[in-house]
């Protein structure tokens, strides 16, 4: 019996394997972990069949001839000296574009030493799935506290008024809120007498679950919570309480919101004015409130501006930075937000470069992939000539993805780190795979700092992995980049990145290890190496380590080790004003470039429903975005790539229930089949991402057996969200006709 985190989501479950031999003999729920307490979801299964999958990949690939082919390992990082290398030199550093993709966030060799490739490659064109997800949140949570990762989470296991707004935690198991079995704390709220609404342009899982759903119009969720913050001035409800000597703004704020009165954004929204003061009312009335958003309110229109009214909402009912409000976390390991000196900064720089074709700004480090097709198609010296994909699928992930593809046959050099050949490693030259799940360690590094609770739970390897470890795949590649080619001494390479991590701790001000010794921390780290080094690193000088000796007690990765089921290091407690690095160490209410972007947001109000159909996605719960498809358990019954549409848009357009519609919007054309469903609003459409796996090539036995359709190929890459590049994929027009009949064509 073996206890590790299932790496699949952001929920971080515990789970029980057994083994017989290298076989998985059964994966579940374990009841001791001190987080997730027995719970799991479907997709755990999915642990055993991956592992199994003889889809998956495990040597190298390598295109010979036109043809993907196993090769050495040896082999294969020959033949990416052979072919980078010369790209680099003859076009500079820009020349290579990488994108990171999803499961990067939870694997710990990738977040450790993934930076150390990016930063020898030296590319600015470096590309994320963060610009087709929380991008927004992250702008906006910059702006007002003055770093990428100050998002606050709510307190779910202590509030008794929860709002939320594009969730849908019961399918995707929490984001940028990491909490097992959201159902049982949901009901946990409302056992303790507490309220659930939900807003969302479909009645949900999680909507059913609440006390109250209301249907919102796509993309006017700004609209919706600026008229709640409207509403609490008109009323005389602001009340930031103990905030208040903390804030810059609050003037500024209350006068701007004044402009969204709740009767004049019902129209657009859909949601009638009394409801939204009654909304307002609610969560000011509350002893202990949050409000929390997710998905549905950052690949929008006003991504932004929505992620930023959520916390002004917050602050103006004093439920930010409170027990049972939204909180601050604290985590055990590598809390990005707590270095430098506390309670003040320099706050963020957004837009330090701007992408070639588009001029699209930089923010943190990355430009918004949906640049990425262009910056490839476009002619031009400087143009995009290879790609580096770190588990990510593009292809399906990103917008206007029939552009994308094309592009990509215009690469002089495609290298995957990935697991699969998939509709975007199809196009690789080079293929490094990765251990198994049961072949690595894993420590959410990334999601024990949006978590409910602080808690930190590691798991070692069960199994050996027949190959490098991942770590060392980035460091011989980091070797290649950085001209030394395809043998660096790694090492030597992980010695300097160990130093160079432990010099940077010693010098900042605010750390427990400040002026140390580094040869004394070194020698305490002995004798690991590569990731768990690292990890016993941040551990230990993170706010509940050892500090080096300097409490026995306090955590290092050997305790870790001890607890399997994990260590509970206890609730949230208030942060402010430590946590804050803006420059005026306040609250910023009233950020200068969300400020200057309302004028658009306004003019919005005046939009109404005018019968043409929008597009959103949907995640369903044996899906994970692109790339469980390929697991049998996960894919079995009716086929899941649908539309739904309310009856009485069916009835409108001509669809029937199992009729095939054709889709078009701006950028390409899809058909699917309808699922009529009064879960929808009216007037909105519903295909999941994530489908469409008939690409040539591929080699996906099972998923190609259930493509269904990439509803990307819909998403515009020309509309993004301006103040942070995210693309939009919720509130796409579209127009919705019977799919030609191809039987009745053929016969005329
Ligand atoms: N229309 C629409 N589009 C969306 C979304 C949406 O809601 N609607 N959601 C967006 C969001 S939130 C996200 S996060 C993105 C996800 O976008 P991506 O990250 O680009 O896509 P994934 O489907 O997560 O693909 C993960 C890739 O990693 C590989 N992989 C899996 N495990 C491993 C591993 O252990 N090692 C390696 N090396 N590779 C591995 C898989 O084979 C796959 O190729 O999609 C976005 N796209
Ligand atoms: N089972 C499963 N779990 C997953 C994933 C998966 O693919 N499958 N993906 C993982 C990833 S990468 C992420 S980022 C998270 C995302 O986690 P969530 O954000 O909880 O994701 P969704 O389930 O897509 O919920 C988004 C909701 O927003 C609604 N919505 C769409 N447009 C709007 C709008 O304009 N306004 C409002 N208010 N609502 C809108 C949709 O109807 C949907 O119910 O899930 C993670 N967990
Ligand atoms: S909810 Fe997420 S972490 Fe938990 S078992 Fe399911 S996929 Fe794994
Ligand atoms: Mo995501």
């Amino acid at each position: 019996m073996h206890h590790r985190t299932c790496p699949f989501c952001e929920a971080t479950c515990g789970l029980e394997v057994t083994l017989d031999g290298e076989r998985v003999t059964s994966v579940r729920g374990d009841r001791e972990d001190v987080f997730s307490r027995g719970f799991i979801c479907p997709k755990a299964h999915g642990l055993k069949e991956l592992h199994e999958d003889p889809d998956r990949l495990r040597p190298p690939l390598v295109r010979r001839d036109g043809e993907l082919v196993e090769a050495t390992w040896d082999e294969a990082f020959a033949e990416i000296d052979r072919r980078l290398s010369p790209i680099l030199a003859a076009h500079g550093r820009n020349a290579v574009a990488a994108y990171v993709g999803n499961p990067s966030a939870h694997n710990l060799a990738y977040l450790t030493y993934g930076p150390v490739l990016l930063r020898a490659l030296g590319t600015q064109n470096v590309f994320t799935a963060s610009t087709v997800d929380q991008m927004p949140k992250q702008v906006a949570a910059g702006l007002m506290f003055g770093h990428l990762l100050s998002v606050p989470v709510p307190d779910v296991d202590r509030c008794d008024h929860l709002l939320m707004l594009g969730a849908n935690p019961l399918v995707s198991n929490g984001s940028l809120l990491t909490a097992p079995n959201m159902r049982g704390r949901l009901r946990a709220i409302r056992e303790r007498g507490g309220k659930v609404v939900v807003v969302d342009p479909r009645r949900t899982r999680t909507a059913e679950e609440a006390d109250e759903h209301h249907f919102i119009r796509p993309g006017t969720d700004a609209l919706l919570l600026a008229a709640m913050a409207c509403t609490l001035v008109e009323e005389s409800l602001v009340d930031p309480g103990p905030l208040t000597e903390h804030l810059e703004g609050l003037d500024e704020v209350q006068e701007l919101v004044r402009a969204y009165r709740p009767e004049d954004v019902a129209p657009a929204t859909g949601v009638p004015a009394g409801e939204i003061r009654r909304m307002a009312r609610e969560l000011a009335g509350a002893e202990r409130g949050a409000v929390y958003a997710r998905i549905g309110t950052t690949t929008q229109e006003f991504g932004t501006h929505a992620s930023w009214l959520v916390d002004v909402l917050n602050v103006l009912t004093g439920n930010l930075d409170r027990e049972g409000g939204a909180m601050f976390t604290l985590a055990a390991a590598g809390q990005r937000n707590s270095s430098g000196t506390p309670g003040g900064g320099r706050g963020v720089r957004l837009g330090r470069w701007q992408s070639r074709v588009r001029g699209l700004g930089e923010a943190f480090g990355e430009l918004p992939v949906a640049c990425l097709a262009e910056e490839i198609d476009t002619p031009g010296d400087d143009r995009v000539r290879a790609l580096i994909t770190v588990a990510g699928n593009p292809v399906v992930s990103t917008p206007n993805s029939g552009r994308l593809e094309r592009a990509m046959e215009q690469l002089d050099f495609v290298l995957a780190l990935d697991i699969y050949v998939n509709e975007t490693t199809r196009h690789a030259d080079v293929i490094l795979p990765g251990p198994g799940p049961l072949e690595k360690s894993h420590y959410d590094l990334a999601l024990y700092q949006l978590a409910a609770r602080s808690v930190a739970n590691y798991s070692p390897a069960l199994l050996d992995h027949d190959g490098p470890a991942e770590w060392e795949v980035l460091l011989r590649l980091a070797g290649i980049a950085s001209g030394q080619g395809p043998d660096a001494d790694v090492d030597a390479f992980d010695r300097l990145v160990i130093e160079t991590l432990v010099g940077r701790e010693l010098k900042d001000p605010g750390s427990r290890v400040a002026g140390r010794d580094p040869a004394e921390l070194l020698e305490a780290l002995e004798p690991r190496r590569g990731p768990e080094r690292v990890l016993d690193l941040l551990l230990r000088v993170g706010p509940f380590g050892d500090g080096f000796g300097a409490d026995p007690d306090g955590l290092t990765l050997e305790v870790l080790e001890r607890n399997p089921h994990g260590v509970d290091l206890g609730p949230h407690r208030p942060r402010i004003p430590e946590v804050l690095r803006t420059a005026s160490g306040k609250i910023e209410l009233a950020p200068e470039a969300i400020v200057a972007d309302l004028p658009r947001l306004a003019a919005s109000m005046e939009r109404r429903p005018n019968g043409e159909m929008v597009l959103i996605g949907r995640r369903q719960l044996r899906s994970n975005n692109s790339w469980m498809h390929n697991l049998p358990a996960l894919v079995k019954g009716k086929d899941r790539c649908t539309m739904l549409l309310h009856p009485d848009d069916g009835e409108r357009l001509g669809l029937a229930d199992g009729a095939l519609a054709l889709v078009r919007s701006s950028a390409g054309e899809l058909e699917a089949p309808v699922e009529l469903s009064d879960e929808m609003m009216p007037g909105v459409v519903s295909i999941p991402h994530g489908w469409g796996h008939s690409a040539p090539e591929a080699r996906l036995s099972v998923a190609s057996e259930h493509a269904g359709v990439n509803s990307n190929l819909l998403a515009d890459d020309t509309f993004v969200e301006p103040l942070s590049g995210n693309a939009v994929l919720n509130g796409i027009p579209v127009e919705v006709v019977p799919a030609p009949d191809r039987a009745a064509a053929q016969i005329a």
